[in-house]
């Protein structure tokens, strides 16, 4: 609805008044007639929903599942909000019939989510544990029975524990590539979207850098530069095992949150500055595979801390991708100034806005710059939003229901920014909403809420917030309003 100003309805009013005495009939604007945009999607566009299987199967112990650097993690005194675990979740291992008709009453004709490595290999590599292998088929099976298509990332940060040294050792990546394979020739008959993993600082960086999350270590900078590494050979060797065990018509991509640079003011100089700080600032991962090197500016900065790369790494890893995966969450804004780099990134002021997790700042044309950065550098052949959404303080309210409104306002916000992508001819393909239910969040345990359904902890019950039926109207309308 377009409210206009004082200025504007005076004018408006005194065209009418002119325009009545002429007999001219005029558009009718004003409160009495709300104007109602319409931002519609292109046709095909894919909505859907993504979780990770970590943050919701729970059934940790269960089946012959072997332990993960989270369950370890999570059950060290100390390292998440009241030690809570993943051991339970959501119990979507036991509830996952329950959680696609809650997909399927959304109306999403897409589902975003992980395997977790160590159900399907419970020391990471060697012997299959054919339990593991037959949850994932039955939830392919009823997914695509629904008539929602599986797109399925091997890695969201679950590491078999199994694996000695985890990514400090290289070994670890080659072991994602037999894994890889394994999928490949066990899933990709029905699963015809892959994403290798998810977010390479999280399970890099957060891991082995800063001790934030699992396995909490604090490595010198070079050392934590070989981790990187490994992650993004990880995914090479996983694009390369996915593509030679799956027929032609599988899609292989990846999830990565890059940081997304949003240019201060719309003007050439700080839009150009956007770009070339998109390039720099994601120079270990993105721009890696995008590039299939390390650009010299990143190896400048490391110097003798930069990455041993063996000869073939980058065959690997600069593999062709049929999509880009971003998650895209907050902006870093950016403006021009005459440095080396030609860019300066802006702090923020500390009245800045945010929504419940403090990191979740807010700045909803990220999601539009985040898909014109990286589309002007690299001309990927496709990008999905892979996550997209946010934490809010939700209590149910007297009648039980959940009346999230700052979500609803996030949400309608970065679509509107998205539809600006893809109505100015970006390739965006589609978009997965984080997160279909309230989950383990890490090291906030069960303290943050993303869900657009609310999930009871104490007794699993699901409750379509507000924001679900909002989300509901965006896709059966393919519109947001
Ligand atoms: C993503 N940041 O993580 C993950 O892929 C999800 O598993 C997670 O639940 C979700 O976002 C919400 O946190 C992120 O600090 C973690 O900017 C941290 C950041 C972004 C994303």
């Amino acid at each position: 609805m377009s409210i206009l100003t004082r200025r504007q309805f005076g004018k408006t009013a005194a065209l009418s008044t002119a325009a009545a005495l002429a007999g001219v009939a005029l558009p009718k604007f004003g409160l009495a007639q709300p104007h109602v945009s319409t931002l519609s999607f292109p046709q095909g566009f894919l909505w859907g929903c993504a979780t990770a299987a970590y943050q919701v199967e729970g059934g940790a112990a269960e089946d012959g599942r072997g332990p993960s650097l989270w369950d370890v993690f999570s059950h060290t005194p100390g390292k998440t909000h009241l030690g809570e675990t993943g051991d339970v979740a959501d119990d979507s291992y036991h509830r996952y019939k329950e959680d696609i008709q809650l997909l399927k009453a959304l109306g999403v004709s897409t589902y975003r989510m992980s395997l977790s490595w160590s159900r399907i290999f419970p020391s990471g590599s060697g012997a299959v544990n054919p339990k593991g292998v037959d949850y994932y088929n039955r939830v392919v099976d009823e997914l695509l029975a629904n008539n929602i298509t599986p797109y399925v990332t091997l890695f969201h940060w679950d590491t078999p524990a199994g694996l000695a040294g985890g990514w400090q050792n290289r070994d670890t990546s080659k072991a994602f590539g037999d894994y890889a394979a394994y999928i490949g020739k066990h899933f990709s008959d029905r699963v015809k979207h892959f994403m290798t993993t998810n977010e390479f600082t999280c399970f890099t960086d957060l891991g082995y850098r800063i001790a934030q999350f699992a396995p909490g270590l604090k490595l010198a900078n070079g050392a934590a530069n070989q981790v990187r590494h490994h992650g993004i050979l990880a995914h090479g060797l996983g694009l390369q095992a996915l593509r030679a065990n799956s027929p032609s018509d599988v899609q292989v991509g990846l999830a990565e949150n890059a940081v997304v640079y949003v240019p201060v003011i719309e003007t050439d100089a700080h839009i150009k500055a956007a770009q070339k700080a998109t390039r720099v600032g994601n120079a270990p991962f993105l721009t890696a595979l995008m590039e299939g090197k390390y650009i010299d500016e990143y190896l400048q900065q490391e110097g003798a801390d930069a990455p041993k790369v063996e000869a073939g790494d980058f065959k690997a890893i600069g593999g062709a991708l049929d999509f880009v995966g971003l998650n895209i969450y907050t902006p870093t804004y950016v403006r021009a100034d005459d440095s080396k780099l030609g860019f300066a990134v802006e702090p923020a002021p500390t009245s800045y806005p945010h929504m419940a997790s403090p990191w979740l700042t807010l700045g909803p044309e990220c999601i539009y710059w985040g898909v014109r950065n990286v589309v002007d550098l690299w001309s990927p052949k496709g990008i999905f939003i892979t996550e997209n959404g946010c934490s809010s303080d939700d209590v149910p309210n007297d009648a039980g229901q959940i009346e999230d409104v700052d979500r609803v306002m996030y949400l309608r916000n970065h679509l509107t920014h998205l539809h600006r992508a893809a109505s100015e001819g970006y390739p965006v393909k589609g978009y997965f909403l984080w997160s279909l239910l309230d989950n383990f969040e890490w090291a906030d345990g069960y303290s943050k809420r993303f869900g657009i359904h609310y999930v009871d902890f104490k007794t699993q019950k699901r409750t379509p917030k507000l924001s679900a039926q909002w989300y509901r109207e965006v896709i059966a309308k393919n519109a947001v309003e």
